[in-house]
């Protein structure tokens, strides 16, 4: 019996319970911390390949960690349309970054399966397990994989309690070995979609539940580490110290000020580890991360001479040691014009009272890096004050229901086009 599509307000329900089983496993009980390969992560990948299977996908957890669905269209083996996000988080993360895009992707399957609809290509739903890349000094190891460009020098990447990645990867239940037969072949992708929270505060201020991204901005990542001389806080005068901790903050501080002197760039210290760390010790050496980006590239490469030049003077003028190893590097990558229309025809099959309001993106997404190998786009969902990556990340599931409602009506529109 075919049944009608479900409405936004059951699709935002169904999201919330599938949010509530899936935002059980975390790695620090009280919050929501799933690093990539973690215990939390194999049984949110375990969760969620039960929940493509329930949906009527074929799944499978695949070399890399990502959990994989599946629905054959009329040419086994053919091109699909693929909805995808991912399932690890950041520490003391929130509950729909990434997650909702995943579950948003396993209940477009079951309402097309449910109302008996037939596609003209395949369907995959994609849980990518690296996108944070908090754990490992890595850069979207997941998606990349699928697209070809996985680094084979991230498996040696240590985390900060010196597990190998390669190690982990085994330990996890993946495959080192199995993880260049994920590379998919151009064109066997017609589409990539993903839903995503804003994480920012365009959508709440103009009062719309849901956006289309136009381009991902440009990031850089690098581990800088200084080295200067221990001593006794007592007995060293300041004149003859070497302190790596101060020489640190005062590059964290010519970061902040290169960021605010470039148009719509943000750039951002988040990692900042004295060594030994003791209070009475003048420390010796400072392990620290940044991260900057900007909606240009040649913004980000402008930034990216000047913290090199502020950095190597402040270390000379404070007789410390500098080195800096990037890691992480991705062009701004504009969303496909078409898959953006075929989003705006799904926004207006789904209310004529929203706008196809389009806007940037500063976060980071797999979709950037599927965009390397085939059409992407996004669809931003609003979310309360644009807080993510904190415990407070909060949405209403009426939001979540109506972006789904749209997924699943722009998965119809593609459909259309193709017949
Ligand atoms: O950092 C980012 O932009 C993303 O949340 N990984
Ligand atoms: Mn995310
Ligand atoms: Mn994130």
């Amino acid at each position: 019996m075919t049944q009608t599509l479900p409405s936004a307000a059951v699709l935002g329900a169904r999201a919330f319970a599938a949010l509530e089983g899936l935002n059980r496993f975390t790695d620090e009980p009280g919050k929501l911390t799933r690093l990539y390969l973690s215990p939390a992560h194999r049984q949110a990948a375990e969760w969620t390949l039960g929940a493509m299977e329930v949906a009527g996908l074929a799944a499978h957890i695949d070399a890399a960690g990502s959990v994989q669905g599946r629905r054959e269209g009329p040419v086994p083996g053919g091109a699909c349309v693929m909805i995808g996000s991912h399932i690890d988080t950041v520490k003391d993360g929130g509950r729909f970054d990434g997650n909702l895009g995943v579950v948003a992707g396993i209940l477009v399957a079951q309402a097309l399966r449910d109302a008996g609809i037939v596609l003209p290509f395949a369907l995959e739903v994609i849980a990518f397990g690296d996108e944070e890349t908090v754990r490992f000094p890595t850069s979207f190891s997941t998606s990349a994989a699928l697209v070809g460009r996985y680094d084979e020098g991230w498996f040696s990447a240590r985390d900060s309690e010196g597990v190998i990645l390669r190690d982990a990867l085994v330990g996890f239940g993946g495959d080192p070995d199995g993880i260049p037969a994920l590379a998919r072949k151009p064109g066997s992708i017609k589409a990539y979609l993903e839903i995503h929270i804003e994480q920012g505060p365009v959508l709440e201020a103009e009062n719309e539940p849901v956006g289309i991204v136009t381009a991902i901005n440009a990031q850089k990542r690098a581990r800088v580490r200084i080295t200067g001389e221990a001593g006794h806080a007592g007995t060293v005068p300041m004149a003859l110290r070497k302190d790596a901790l101060t020489a640190g903050a005062e590059m964290a501080l010519a970061l902040e000020a290169i960021a605010s002197a470039h148009e719509n760039a943000v750039g951002t210290v988040g990692v900042f580890r004295p060594d030994p760390g003791a209070t009475n010790v003048v420390p010796g050496a400072l392990d620290f991360t940044i991260d900057f980006r900007a909606p240009k590239n040649e913004t980000l490469a402008s930034m990216d001479r000047a913290i090199g030049e502020r950095f190597a003077a402040i270390a000379a003028r404070r007789g410390v040691g500098l080195t800096m190893t990037p890691y992480s590097h991705d062009n701004a990558t504009p969303m496909a014009q078409a898959l953006q229309d075929a989003l705006a025809a799904g926004i207006a099959r789904t209310g004529s009272n929203l706008s196809a309001r389009r806007l940037p993106s500063g976060a980071g997404h797999d979709a950037m890096i599927m965009a390397r190998l085939c059409p992407a786009a996004m669809l931003f969902v609003r979310n309360e004050k644009g807080i993510s990556h904190s415990p407070l990340e909060n949405m209403t599931e009426a939001d979540a229901g109506v972006a789904i409602r749209v997924l699943l009506e722009t998965v119809l529109e593609l459909a259309r086009q193709d017949s």
